[in-house]
């Protein structure tokens, strides 16, 4: 099998502490991968995002294909030895990025058909064509195409949209078992907000020899409440020995709420873009450092923390970089940040490891909700 998902334990609030053994390594769970679409961070070199400790990264077939192109993955051995990073690689299908694609695209049962930003060209994404592009980038886990749309989309269409996700996993799952590289590859569960739906697609999907099951349609325009609520649901008729990743989630309020029901993987942008709009996110609440009451402070941004940027820089310096517009400033947040996440997911599994996340998800987000600013 592709990769193996080891549960280690399961604390009384529904809580996961496992490890996802992929062929690039055995990765502890709940994990936060740091999303690097173009096989580039936003900002971050590969070193500097591996030294935040993260050991998978999200990138994007969609974006992928257009630039540089399945031919270049070919050339250089594929994403890891082309970007230099060693740890795992999973590639989102390119279904989340239809779904905001310009209004002249074209959505069939064959596929997405839509022009390349880049040189106006013809393009096709189809199940079929989305899992040779993730063979040729030869990532470690291939997730299927799917389609995601509004939360707010009416029962009957989000149905259309679930019943055609499940012929596009069916179509996808044959194109990596007729040319099987030995890449992982997940499910997606969609179904909007309707709990039925969601129900009957995890009852569809499960059915099938996926590597693991992401929960999809989720942060797309939904409140708080119902993402909860649907997260749960999901987990609820997901088996217990594979991986469940809940996609492009969220703040760290959202990961804790996710991890008590269930979830072990999650991605989302979050860290880079709050880094980019100047704010820091510590164990006390949220730091906007461009306040003017940081200008004189000669304190580290987050005295708890062991990035290079806490460990060497002033708050105050920090806020001359973002006051100034200096892409340094961006740069060194959004090193913290991303440090920030994964010291978060330690502490969660930590937690679920002692049987005491319970407190711990109390704790943390009280903690969180106290505003610094
Ligand atoms: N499908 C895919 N990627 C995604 C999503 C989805 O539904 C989401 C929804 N939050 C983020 N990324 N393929
Ligand atoms: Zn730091």
């Amino acid at each position: 099998m592709a990769v193996r998902f080891e549960l280690l334990t399961t604390d009384p609030t529904g809580a996961r502490a496992g490890i996802l053994h992929t062929r690039r390594g055995s990765f502890p769970t709940p994990m936060f991968m740091p999303v690097a679409t173009h096989a580039a961070f936003r900002h971050l070199g590969t070193e500097e995002v591996q030294e935040t400790g993260a050991s998978i990264l999200l990138a994007n077939t969609y974006h992928l294909m257009l630039r540089p192109g399945a031919e270049v993955f070919k050339r250089f051995g594929g994403i890891h030895p082309f970007m230099q990073w060693d740890g795992g690689i999973l590639t989102d299908s390119g279904g989340f990025q239809i779904f905001s694609l310009p209004e002249d695209r074209l959505i069939t049962e064959k596929g997405a058909h839509f022009r390349s930003f880049h040189d106006n060209s013809r393009q096709l994404l189809s199940p079929e064509s989305s899992i040779a592009m993730q063979q040729a980038i030869n990532s470690d886990i291939m997730m299927v195409l799917d389609v995601c749309i509004d939360s707010r989309t009416d029962e009957a269409g989000t149905r259309e949209a679930m019943e055609r996700t499940h012929r596009w996993a069916v179509r996808s799952l044959e194109a990596k078992t007729k040319h099987d590289t030995g890449q992982a590859l997940f499910g997606i569960v969609q179904g909007g907000v309707y709990p039925n739906l969601r129900d009957e697609s995890s009852a569809f999907l499960t059915k099938l020899p996926f590597d693991g099951f992401a929960i999809g349609g989720l942060a797309v325009g939904e409140s708080k409440a119902e993402r909860e609520t649907m997260t749960a649901r999901a987990t609820a008729s997901l088996p217990t020995d594979k991986p469940r990743y809940l996609m492009g989630v969220g703040t760290p309020t959202d990961l804790i709420e996710a991890v008590l029901r269930g979830v072990d993987m999650f991605d989302c942008i979050i860290p880079t873009k709050m880094a980019q709009q100047g704010y820091a996110y510590t164990f006390g609440g949220l730091v906007r450092i461009s306040r003017t009451a940081y200008r004189l402070d000669d304190t580290p941004l987050d005295a708890e923390c062991d990035c290079y940027v806490c460990k060497r820089y002033t708050r105050g310096y920090l806020q001359h970089l973002v006051r100034g517009r200096h892409h340094l400033g961006s740069r060194m947040l959004s090193v913290h940040n991303v440090r920030h996440y994964q010291k978060l997911m330690g502490r969660i599994r930590a937690g679920i490891l002692s049987g005491t996340y319970d407190q711990v998800a109390r704790e943390l987000k009280a903690a969180i909700a106290t505003p610094k600013d």
